[in-house]
Formats: C-alpha cells, structure tokens, sequence
C-alpha cells in the first residue's frame, strides 16, 4: 500500500495514530512576498531567471493554477495561517492583528499545530504581515529571528512616484546583497538549518522564513538587473482600452492606491525600470531561497524535510492599467506554491490550489491533527499524483462580497453591486475579453456561480487601510465615499 494513503484511512476511520516524534518530517516554509507567477517553474515572464525555485520545482510538486485567498498581505497571510477564508474571518484589510479581534483571538494557527506536537518551532522575517504584537508572540513561535524591514533605504526616493509613499520606489541599491534585509533574514535559516547537522534533538523542526521581495521598494544590487539588459527587456502583454469591458466596480477595489497607474509609469517612462527593478528583486530573492536549500542539503536533513514555497499574492506591473495587487484577475490572485519532500512526487499540478490548503497538506503529511473548521483541502493526492482529481476551484475574495471563481478553464467574478466578469482562461489567458454578458456562455456562468460563498462576514471591528464597503448602494473606500460621478483616481483625473 501506498504509504501516503494509509493516514487518510487511519483519519477516514477515526484511528489516526500520530507518528512517533522523531519519525515524523521537518518543516521549513519559505514565503515571497507580492512575487506574481513571473518564477521559471509558472513561466509569468518569459525571461525571468530563478534557478533556485526551478530546482525546488524540479524535485517536487508545483501547483500551476495556485491562488490566494485574498490579494493582500495581512489578510492573505491570516487566511493560510488561520486556514480561514476572509469571509468567514473578515479580516480583509491591511488591519487589525486576527488576534486583537474578540471571537477570533483563540485560533489556532499552523505553527501553533506544529508546536503543540512537539515541534520545535522558529520564524523569521515576513510569514504574519509584520510580527504579532509582543504579548501574542511566544504564543505563535518559539524563536524569532531577524523581521522584515524592506531595507535598507537610500537617503532619498529614486522614483517620485504620484503618491509619495516611501516604499513606493525602484532601482539599483545597495551596493551588496549582504546589506539587504533578505539576506539577513536568510542568513538566519541558513544558521538554524547548518546548526540541525549537529543536534541529536528527539523533536522535528518547523522553521518559516519570510522574505520581503519583491515587495516594493524593489531595490537590488547591480548584478542583478544586469541579467536583464534594458535593449531586449520584454514588457508584459497589454491591451489598450483592457478595462472597457470591466465594471466600475472593479476600480473601486483599488481606488486610490500608493502603487501608480500604467499612465502614469509611461507619462515618466518609468514602466522598462519598473519590470526590471522587479525582475532583478526576483533573482536577487531565489538566491536567497537558494541559501536555504544549500543549507538544507548541507545539514543533511533534506530527505526527512517537507519544504513549501509560495507567495502572499500576486502583483500588476502595468497590465489592466494598474501596478500593485488589489484586483481578482490572475496576474493578482495566481501565486507560486510548490511543495518538495518526503511522499512528494515530482509533479506539475494545472487543476486548482488555494493557499488555504497549505495548512491541512502540512497537518497530513504530519500525521497532526489540524483543529476544527480548516477550509481548505490537503494537496496530498496531488503531491502523489499530479493529475489527480480534484473538485473544487480556488476562490478568491476582496473586500466583502467582491469574489472570484477560478477553475481551470474559466475565472467568473462577483463584485458587491452585482456586477460581472466571465473570462475564458484557456484562450484568454490575460482576460482581456470579459464574456459574462454573452448568452452563448450563460449555463457556464450558472455553474460558476454556485462556487460564489454565499456569506461573506463584514469587516473585522478595527478593519482599515485597503478597507472597501458597500453600504446599501454607496459605497466607501478607506472611510471616505465614492460619489457614483467621483473620476477614477490617476485615471480620469490625470496623473
Ligand atoms: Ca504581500
Ligand atoms: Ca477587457
């Protein structure tokens, strides 16, 4: 018998037996943060290099068709670290703290299932948004290592971009890798991963390191962009008047955002920099990745070492009309996700994943017992057989009732006002051609539609930043009303 299926029948049946301590697998989770499908192993972009993710991919599972459960960090992280949709949780903003919120304050989380079996857990960098406030912290991990900065910073902005945010910024810094935040943070894991060679622990380790790129600023040494020459650098795809045939309500979930427009970036020709500077942060953060697996292979652990990979969301570099994250379209849903370890096969996964489902695979091929109520689906016949069925589509929601379908075939989005998105993915892989008003497609949008969660919770009390709310027919964007004749901000207003 297959040795993976065998929990499945043990849990099917009650039985579940954890494993001994020592005879269960590691841990080590990697996260990207804002970092799209341009990664060799999705092929986003045709010239990005990322060898370190590509060797990851090449020894383990990717899920091609992976996305997040919501297109923000905070929200994004605490839906898989919750194993919670933000409806259910409303946590859609870039605040609160989950646990600051009264009947969502004793969650367990993932780490917290791994450190009540024995786990010996430690973090690093961005895995939460920002690290839990000092009185929640020993309660999520037990070791913390350096945090995410996005620095260092250069005295003064290189870009002035039409919002004056500082990480808002692009371009050639610092002189070193070795200054970067990145490299501090991974240089962390390198040493609790090296420092594994030595320890005769009884306990496994559950090890997570967040980097901060290509989060902006995307900021990398020069090396880095010299991989990609500006002469033969390739934009992303874009079709003129893309949004025509989007509802106005696709606009308000990111009306007024410190990433600028596509007009913008080619008014200040700033739109080759912008590619590139995100190009370079990529290669410059898989070699961080490539850090940690080198130190993996070199503790000798990698056989009894489950490694996942993946990003919070994705991120627009001009397609849509937009930079940033904030939307329901792939270029902002899709992530990178892959999987690599014991009981993993080397696969490449096109039906669909949610981030969501890291936390019930991990808790599987644990052989722990997750608490009640994950909404996600374990992965493991997937990591066993990647052409293994699988019903359900990813869903994906911004702001409350604004939601989106993904299957592998087709995306179907919901907007609070009702309106529509119907995009045929198989040919229209940039969903330029919404086709929700075209009867010829009508009985597949009725079948989408089923998958729209019939609920979604209001915003958590203390929800703000990227915060969007219908109220009967008006409608509020970070507090402030938007009048049904308010122009589009940097759109229809001018830069
Ligand atoms: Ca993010
Ligand atoms: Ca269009």
């Amino acid at each position: 018998m297959n040795r993976l299926f065998l929990p499945l029948i043990l849990l099917a049946a009650g039985l579940a037996t954890p494993l001994g301590a020592t005879d269960r697998p590691n841990v080590l989770m990697i996260a990207l943060d804002d970092l799209n499908d341009w990664i060799e192993p999705l092929g986003g972009h045709p010239q990005v290099q990322t060898p370190h993710m590509d060797r990851l991919a090449a020894r383990g599972t990717t899920f091609a068709n992976a996305h997040c459960q919501t297109p923000l960090c905070n929200s994004s992280r605490t839906s898989l670290m919750t194993g919670r949709r933000p409806g259910t949780t409303g946590i859609y903003a870039l605040a609160p703290w989950f646990r600051s919120v009264p009947n969502l304050a004793d969650l367990e989380t993932l780490p917290q299932t791994f450190k009540k079996a024995g786990y010996r857990t430690g973090t690093a960098g961005k895995i939460y948004h920002v690290y839990p406030p000092e009185k929640y912290r020993a309660a999520e991990f037990d070791e913390y290592g350096p945090p995410n900065t996005f620095g260092p910073f250069p005295e003064e902005k290189f870009v002035d971009t039409p919002a004056p945010h500082p990480l808002v910024d692009w371009g050639v810094f610092p002189e070193t890798d070795a200054e970067q935040q990145d490299y501090i943070i991974a240089t962390w894991g390198v040493e609790k991963l090296l420092a594994e060679k030595d320890q005769d622990s009884e306990t496994p380790f559950f090890y997570a390191v967040g980097f901060g790129r290509p989060h902006v600023p995307c900021y990398a040494s020069q090396h880095w962009f010299d991989l990609y020459p500006e002469e033969t650098l390739q934009l992303p795809p874009v079709l003129r008047g893309d949004r025509e045939d989007t509802p106005r309500a696709s606009w308000h979930l990111h009306w007024k955002l410190p990433e600028p427009r596509l007009d913008y970036l080619e008014a200040d020709d700033q739109w080759v920099n912008l590619v590139r500077s995100y190009l370079a942060s990529i290669s410059f953060v898989d070699a961080q990745v490539g850090r940690l697996l080198d130190a993996l292979e070199a503790s000798g652990k990698a056989d009894n070492t489950i490694v996942v990979l993946w990003s919070d969301h994705g991120w627009h570099l001009g397609e849509k009309r937009i930079t940033g994250k904030n939307t329901l379209w792939d270029r902002s849903t899709r992530v990178p996700l892959i999987f690599a370890g014991p009981e993993i096969e080397h696969g490449h996964v096109t039906s669909p994943a949610e981030l969501l489902d890291i936390y019930p695979t991990l808790v599987e091929l644990a052989r722990l017992e997750g608490p009640e109520g994950l909404e996600g689906h374990s992965l493991t016949p997937q990591l066993a057989d990647a052409d293994a069925p699988r019903p359900w589509p990813a869903i994906t929601t911004h702001n409350a009732s604004n939601n989106t379908v993904r299957t592998e075939d087709w995306r179907y989005i919901r907007y609070a006002d009702g309106s529509e998105e119907l995009y045929y993915m198989a040919e229209d892989p940039h969903e330029w051609h919404n086709l929700a008003d075209d009867p010829v497609h009508a009985a597949k949008k009725a079948e989408l539609v089923r998958w729209i969660p019939p609920y979604n919770a209001p915003p958590a009390p203390f929800s703000r930043a990227r915060l969007l709310e219908y109220q009967d027919t008006r409608v509020f964007w970070e507090g402030t009303e938007i009048l049904p004749t308010d122009p589009i901000p940097e759109i229809e207003e001018g830069i």
